[in-house]
């Protein structure tokens, strides 16, 4: 590779004649990120094979994150940086007259997932990588990632992502790797040589062609592959439809559109399952591609099959990519002729899970029509894992009528993954402690009961080269400088600024850079909505999917009720703030989709009111997406993270905040919880009902929002704004369904019930933003603290205590 600029420059410029055929002096920024890009892939191409070669020799177990959603985003600046030449590039490009962060805007941000699940997957691929893990993606090359979202007249309106329109320099398309996937059709059973054989017949077949990418870990010579799977048609007449035949061109027509639709478009639900046959035929998808591929690999090994499980591990991203488990059984059954006690007991061997949600809606149970139409094969064999559960159910809870029905895995005319999920693996994780309690103590109690050992916590992580090293370069260096920099490889070791936080010259360098990062936020948003955003303000933050639990309407509500306290007494006296939202609503989800129009309502109002000049702002990022995530994170001073308690899973924002200094308002939600155990109150500002309350409610009643309504004065006149004719609500019914929802519908994530306590953690903030020193001690102390949430310690965890996995050393 090259060491030094002078090398790069060189080589750099050899490259883009080669592949140009045009002089540097004419290259556009396009030019130079597919030359650099290009250049990068190649690089890592001689330590992907030797990778792979280390893997081999060392016959060890590889770990498969089987994942519907990898939201990686852009991939230059981090490959340079897990590379070590982002300096030399750097400078090397501005010598050429080019700049790094510009190029790096050239590359289509990956946005291959909806939130939280799918970017938790890609930072678990930057650590394994990086802490030398045999461990891979196994994906969807979907053509379209979430949509593009515009905010057009206060209303969010959504564009495809046509991310693959630009060259994708990563991916490497492997044809020869491709293997066949079959859908529809039935099963034939006969009896063979003592045996009863399953023949799959009249289906439909899909050709599923891998396109892999490479993962550089951070000492660039670990690379380890994310297998993105894309669907394309068999064009062989007559091998499309097995034993059907039939050469029709219309028929062949209709069947090359349905194949491809298959990898075609990411579902932009997020914690909401519709029971839509596309999606299923996704999921099947992934799992038996992924799967053929990895028994193919296996098979080459040469070694007995009861030995598959010490070489080869399967992790499920939530249920989605459930279907693994009957896939494994069909395999080792009908392909290499096991009987069920053997396949079940290396499936079970193989297959661990990861919960990521509790909301009931999110729960994924399939119509058992549907599967059996579409797989039915795989649909015996759920039927046959379902009845041999139930049986055991009986011998060990006889006459237990209700307790068999409330854990089978088909119940009335549904598959319930999560089920299938449990019975078919060895280990199941929540993602934060509280997360993982609820999970045993409440969700699945019976399971837990059942299954003693089953159920384990692995709170979530966030790469720390991605969301400090390379988001927040000035920080970086001024930890390196503090602390040296042994916590780079090993995070925990931020704790060491600890002993800095009361120093004040420590202390304005971090509000340095923290202003700088402001600045260049607020640069941002100017140019975006032609606005000045006041550097001196605090900015508090509101950046995540839109979902009632996430409560972006509580943050809204408070803003209003700013408003109205700074227009009865224009003199108040506050710390000016900028409040910053960004979030996508699910296209079909209209409550979240009216709160957007709602923030940008008010956003509206209040951004023109000269009476509040000076003291609040408000701005609604469009199309909040992993690059744009790195531009807000490093310059909060406040995070929001105020689902109503029980309902965050973890959170993963919230680690990326308090990594950059920001101080965060929060639930004793999720991963909150874990910063709160670290930093105490004094570091945070916590707020709100707990989890315990929340579920105690649901369970046995006793909230009434009407009242609140009744009693809070303050509340009582925002929401009336909501509704009746003023500067909010313009002669429309915009808004009523907002209102109704808090009301008629007794608001179910307790917007009214924790507003007053909302309030009063927000004047406490004004209160302590203003003692500067105290501040940035607070902030000191959340960065030091902060690389516990690294996922390599997170990573270590999964590897040792689910896995049982080494890092593969040189
Ligand atoms: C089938 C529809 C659907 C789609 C996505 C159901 C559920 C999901 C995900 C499980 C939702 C999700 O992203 N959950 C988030 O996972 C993060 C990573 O563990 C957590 O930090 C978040 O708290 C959790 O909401």
């Amino acid at each position: 590779m090259f060491n030094d600029k002078e090398t790069f420059k060189q080589v750099f410029r050899e490259k883009l004649i080669g592949n140009l055929g045009k002089p540097l002096e004419e290259a556009s920024n396009a030019d130079i990120y597919n030359t650099l890009g290009n250049m990068i892939r190649e690089n890592a191409g001689k330590h992907w094979v030797e990778t792979n070669q280390r893997f081999k020799a060392d016959k060890g177990k590889q770990v498969y994150y089987f994942s519907m959603e990898f939201l990686i985003g852009r991939l230059l600046g981090n490959n340079l940086l897990n590379m070590g030449v982002l300096e030399v590039v750097r400078e090397g490009l501005a010598d050429l007259g080019f700049c790094l962060k510009d190029i790096e805007e050239e590359e289509a941000d990956a946005g291959l997932g909806n939130g939280g699940l799918g970017r938790l997957a890609a930072c678990f691929l930057d650590s394994l990588a990086s802490l030398q893990y045999a461990g891979h993606g196994t994906g969807i090359r979907y053509k379209y990632g979430l949509f593009e979202q515009k905010i057009v007249d206060g209303y969010q309106v959504e564009l495809p992502d046509y991310w693959l329109q630009k060259e994708n320099v990563w991916e490497v398309r492997r044809e020869d790797k491709q293997v066949e996937v079959k859908f529809w059709g039935h099963v034939d059973s006969y009896e063979k040589d003592g045996r009863l054989v399953f023949e799959h017949k009249d289906y439909e077949a899909v050709r599923a062609v891998p396109y892999d990418i490479p993962v550089i870990g951070a000492d660039r010579r670990h690379v380890n592959t994310l297998r993105n799977w894309s669907a394309e048609s068999i064009t062989q007449p007559g091998r499309m439809f097995g034993s059907r035949g039939g050469s029709d061109y219309h028929k062949f027509l209709e069947y090359k559109r349905s194949v491809e639709s298959i990898s075609e478009f990411l579902y932009p639900d997020d914690s909401q399952y519709e029971g839509k046959l596309l999606r299923l035929k996704q999921q099947y998808f992934l799992c038996s591609a992924g799967l053929q591929s990895i028994i193919r690999t296996f098979d080459k090994l040469g070694l007995p099959y009861d030995t598959l499980p010490d070489k080869v591990g399967l992790h499920i991203n939530d249920t989605h990519p459930t279907l693994v488990i009957p896939e494994l059984m069909r395999i080792l059954m009908d392909l290499k002729g096991m009987s069920w006690d053997e396949a079940w007991d290396i499936t079970t061997r193989m297959v661990s899970y990861t919960n990521h949600t509790i909301l009931s809606e999110a729960l994924e149970k399939w119509p058992v029509t549907m599967v059996k139409e579409l797989l039915p094969r795989i649909q015996l064999i759920i039927e046959e894992i379902n009845a041999r559960f139930c049986r055991e159910l009986m011998d060990r809870y006889p006459g237990n009528q209700e307790r068999i029905s409330q854990m089978a895995i088909i119940y009335g005319d549904q598959v319930r993954m999560a089920h299938l999920a449990i019975v078919g693996s060895y280990s199941v994780n929540g993602v934060a402690a509280l997360h993982t309690e609820i999970l045993q103590k409440r969700e699945m109690k019976l399971f837990d009961e059942y299954y003693p050992h089953r159920f384990n916590n692995k709170t979530n992580g966030i790469t720390h080269r991605r969301w400090l090293l390379h988001a927040n370069p000035p920080l970086t260096n001024l930890i390196n400088e503090a602390i040296g920099t042994r916590w780079i490889t090993h995070p925990q070791e931020m704790i060491g600024l600890i002993k800095y936080c009361e120093d004040s010259s420590f202390q304005e360098k971090v509000s340095g850079i923290k202003r700088q990062n402001k600045l260049r936020l607020a640069e941002f948003i100017s140019s975006k909505h032609g606005e000045k955003v006041d550097p001196d303000s605090i900015f508090d933050v509101h950046v995540k999917r839109l979902h009632g639990y996430k409560r972006q309407l509580l943050n809204i509500l408070h803003i209003i009720h700013l408003y109205n306290q700074i227009k009865a007494n224009p003199s108040m006296d506050m710390v000016p703030r900028t409040f910053i939202f960004g979030a996508k609503a699910a296209p079909s989800y209209h409550l979240a989709k009216r709160t957007i129009k709602l923030i940008n309502t008010v956003a509206d109002v209040v951004n023109k009111d000269p009476d509040v000049k000076g003291k609040v702002r408000i701005f609604f990022l469009e199309n909040y997406s992993v690059s744009l995530a790195e531009k807000i994170i490093p310059a909060a001073d406040v995070s929001e993270q105020i689902s109503t308690a029980s309902k965050e899973a973890s959170g993963t924002g919230n680690m990326k905040f308090m990594m950059n200094g920001a101080l965060t308002i929060g639930t004793m939600d999720g991963a909150n919880v874990e910063m709160h155990e670290m930093i105490g109150d004094d570091n945070m500002f916590l707020f709100g009902l707990r989890a315990e309350q929340v579920l105690d409610y649901y369970q046995y009643g006793g909230y009434y929002a009407r009242n609140i309504y009744n009693e809070d004065s303050r509340l009582k006149e925002v929401l009336d704004q909501l509704v009746t004719p003023g500067p909010i609500c313009c002669h429309t019914q915009e808004f009523d369904q907002i209102f109704h929802s808090l009301l008629d519908n007794n608001d179910e994530y307790f917007v009214l019930k924790d507003f007053a306590s909302y309030v009063e953690t927000h004047v406490e903030i004004d209160r302590a933003y203003r003692n500067q020193k105290d501040w940035l001690k607070k902030s000191i102390i959340n960065i030091g603290h902060s690389g516990k949430f690294s996922s390599d310690n997170t990573i270590s965890r999964y590897a040792s205590e689910i896995w049982n996995i080494s890092p593969v050393k040189f």
